[in-house]
């Protein structure tokens, strides 16, 4: 639980977060009052350090419509809520965001609705973000805008207050110019970044597709990573390029070699009958996820017998955005099918497939990484997927296989894992047929290269390289700029 007491400082701070949801839950306090907890995501881990040495400011949604919380302090952290109204949560959030913008940029998996209203609910909702960031920083601080929610907060932000650095990463992809030309507003996104001092992506292709919808839907010219946008004071350089984020390695590699945790991946597999074969995915339940694909080609390789005697697959599905329709959809489809499978090829005290719609503590994460042999991430598209990075951070005994797709970030650095294109069936089956079947020596060198990808390139370097770039540090070696053919 948070300690956290309300703020009313007035703000002066030289680092300011804007980032759509913030650090923290509302939960129900020991007397019945509300209170907020800290949510460990990955974002929070990287970015606190720099918080306290800064006496940075967190700005975000608290994640309920209704009025905004506020500046309080959470476990040290000073963090701003801001409110979005019911209308808000529906047309922002669920909305633009999530039924406009997240489809879009992940490639059109789903058709994106465009609405005018929605958009009209983006403006609005950015402004507000772009209003509060303006307030909380000092003269000349560094303001890090987060993700496709507020792309339009850098140059709102940039016309009240030109005194700061701004920076903006986005944690999705950036969509090739073809769909991303479908935005009725894309000039207006483009012009929205641009107000940014640096844009990072998470791969290199995301960088370019920006850089060629500036030159497509602005007409601008880019140089290398480079696009220079003139302005009433001057001509401005913004820089595009890529930093992909990581995980907090080492604390997640501690928690996996806690007594506690290892004896409690033991008792999963043994919960399991001991299985001669244990797969595992781990997704929010959403379409981009590949989960139905991943289904499909387990079902058939149960059937065809080709995992061995009663193989197991944990998938844990953490609820997500269950007023979006797609979302609900989704659901239903995946549940169909892991009935199906179920149905077809289970026995009295064996199901081929341990389905969990639920959250779980890091402990308990850390535990069915450990018990898995094969770990299964094959998303349709996704940004980076931190998922891929926690399981290998987790094997502290050099073991277990990791089947990946080729469209997540994690594909450019996790050179380890056996690749697959999740849309091929026959292709991810055989992938999954050799990841189950490596001998010892391949398993630990490819999990070695891995590790070692993931222990040296952490969130904390992530963080440092952004932000030492935002601050004028040429781009690091493994961002080096090399121009792709367009
Ligand atoms: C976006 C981009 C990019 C999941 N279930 C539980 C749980 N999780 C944690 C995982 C992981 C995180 O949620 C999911 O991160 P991903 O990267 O896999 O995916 P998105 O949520 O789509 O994130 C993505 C990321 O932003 C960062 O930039 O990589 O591409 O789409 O950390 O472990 N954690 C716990 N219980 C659960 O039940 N504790």
């Amino acid at each position: 639980m948070s300690s956290t007491r309300e703020s009313t400082e007035s703000a002066d701070r030289s680092f300011v977060v804007v980032a759509s949801r913030l650090p923290v839950d509302r939960v129900e306090g020991p007397d019945g009052h509300p209170d907020w907890q800290t949510s460990p995501g990955g974002l929070v881990t990287a970015l606190e350090p720099v918080m306290r040495e800064a006496g940075g400011a967190w700005i975000g949604w608290s994640g309920d419509a209704g009025p905004a919380p506020g500046a309080f302090e959470a476990d040290g952290l000073h963090l701003v809520g801001l409110g979005l109204s019911e209308n808000e949560v529906r047309h922002f959030y669920e909305g633009f965001c999530n039924a406009t913008l997240w489809p879009l940029y992940h490639d059109v998996i789903a058709p994106p609705q465009f609405h005018r209203r929605w958009w009209e609910a983006y403006v609005t909702v950015n402004r507000r973000f772009a209003q509060a960031a303006a307030e909380q920083a000092a003269p000349g601080a560094t303001v890090w805008v987060h993700d496709y929610q507020l792309q339009l907060v850098p140059r709102m932000l940039r016309e009240q207050r030109d005194d700061v650095r701004i920076g903006f990463f986005n944690h999705i992809p950036f969509p090739g110019y073809e769909i991303f030309a479908q935005l009725p507003w894309r000039r207006q996104v483009v012009e929205g970044l641009l107000g940014a001092d640096l844009l990072g992506f998470q791969r290199r292709a995301d960088a370019t597709n920006f850089l060629r919808a500036c030159r497509r839907s602005v007409g601008l010219t880019t140089r290398g990573s480079t696009v220079r946008v003139r302005e009433p004071g001057g001509s401005r350089e913004i820089q595009a390029a890529a930093f992909p984020i990581s995980i907090d390695a080492k604390g997640l590699a501690e928690i996996a070699r806690r007594d506690d945790v290892r004896k409690r991946s033991a008792q999963i597999r043994e919960a399991l009958g001991e299985p001669g074969l244990v797969l595992l995915g781990v997704d929010r339940l959403d379409y981009t996820k590949g989960i139905l694909h991943r289904l499909r080609a387990y079902g058939e390789l149960v059937a065809a017998g080709r995992l061995g005697p009663r193989p197991v697959l944990i998938q844990v599905a953490s609820p997500s955005r269950e007023r979006v329709e797609a979302y609900r959809t989704l659901r239903d489809e995946v549940e169909v099918m892991v009935g199906r499978i179920n149905g077809e090829h289970g026995e009295v005290g064996y199901a081929p497939v341990h389905y969990l719609h639920q959250s779980y503590p890091r402990e308990e994460m850390a535990a069915l990484y450990l018990a898995a042999d094969v770990m299964l991430v094959t998303p349709l598209r996704d940004g980076m997927n931190l998922v891929a990075k926690e399981y290998v951070a987790c094997r502290n005994d050099e073991n277990g296989a990791l089947v990946l797709s080729e469209f997540t970030g994690a594909a450019d650095e996790l050179a380890g894992a056996f690749l697959v294109n999740p849309h091929d069936i026959e292709g991810m089956k055989d992938a999954i047929v050799r990841a189950a079947n490596t001998g010892p020596a391949e398993a630990r060198r490819r999990m070695r290269a891995m590790r070692k990808r993931v222990r040296e390139h952490d969130v904390a370097r992530w963080a440092a390289s952004f932000l030492g770039t935002l601050s004028g540090d040429p781009v690091a070696d493994q961002q080096a700029w090399e121009p792709e053919a367009s």
